[in-house]
């Protein structure tokens, strides 16, 4: 049976591109925030699976006396997860995201959930933000939507944030090279949006809607990048179609 059917219309929340429109940039504004978790698990293959990984990775290299950064942290699924890896005291947890309702809301996520572990979030850009004796920073999905020329300057800044045996959880959707792969895991993530629900129009505007805004690479030019920037042993430790994710480590 096809998620459409299992799940219903009248539990979908996003509706954002059902009806015909003129095309506009992709925002993280206030009418995202209110449908985001229904946006990304209908539209992003593996996230579901990706944030409890999240937990588990980060309950691995978390260490003694660090920060834990998550970056591009929406409401808080990815922040969440790594809350519930981290010990309960003497490690902190630093959310960051440039957009307030996103932030307004993440509060109010964090503040549900039991676990003791305070939770600093920061309406900020992760270009701008401090990052200091990192032991886990998470990219879910984020760097995608950060300028491609500002990428480097970025991932190295945390690189030289990140304690020895430290670690970057990095989710990205991302292109091919192959033109054949290409149009395969296209289609793909496509049939994976219409059998949660999506119709043709709303793929085709918010494809569009995207375009200039969230630029994919190829999982080479993560690797050649991710190690310029002073971390090794990438490695693809999940893959979907056309989204991955990825750890970096910080050479001892
Ligand atoms: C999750 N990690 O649920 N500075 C700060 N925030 C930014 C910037 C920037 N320069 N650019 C984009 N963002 C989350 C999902 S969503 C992914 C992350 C998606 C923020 C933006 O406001 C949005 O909240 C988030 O990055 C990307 O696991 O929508 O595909």
């Amino acid at each position: 049976m096809s998620q459409q059917r299992k799940h219903g219309p009248s539990h979908r929340l996003d509706t954002i591109y059902a009806t015909d429109q003129p095309r506009q940039d992709f925002r993280f504004d206030e009418s995202v925030a209110r449908v985001f978790p229904d946006m990304i698990r209908r539209s992003v293959p593996g996230y579901t699976t990706i944030i409890p990984m999240i937990e588990v990775i980060t309950e691995q290299y978390v260490q003694t006396g660090s920060h834990c950064y998550d970056l591009g942290c929406s409401l808080g699924a990815s922040t969440l997860a790594m809350r519930h890896g981290m010990p309960a005291s003497g490690c902190t947890l630093v959310g960051v995201d440039n957009s307030p309702a996103m932030i307004d809301r993440c509060e109010h996520y964090i503040a549900l959930d039991d676990h003791p572990l305070p939770v600093t979030l920061r309406c900020e850009d992760i270009l701008d933000t401090d990052i200091v004796d990192a032991s886990v920073s998470t990219l879910n999905f984020t760097l995608q939507f950060v300028d491609p020329g500002r990428r480097l300057e970025l991932l190295t800044r945390i690189a030289e944030a990140t304690r020895p045996g430290g670690v970057l959880i990095l989710s990205e959707k991302i292109r091919f090279d192959c033109e054949r792969e290409q149009e395969t895991q296209t289609r793909l993530h496509h049939e994976f949006k219409r059998a949660n629900g999506y119709s043709d129009l709303e793929i085709s505007q918010k494809r569009s809607a995207l375009e200039q805004v969230l630029i994919p690479e190829t999982l080479g030019e993560h690797t050649r990048r991710l190690e310029a920037a002073g971390f090794r042993d990438v490695t693809v430790w999940y893959q979907c179609f056309n989204f991955v994710s990825m750890l970096a480590f910080k050479p001892d």
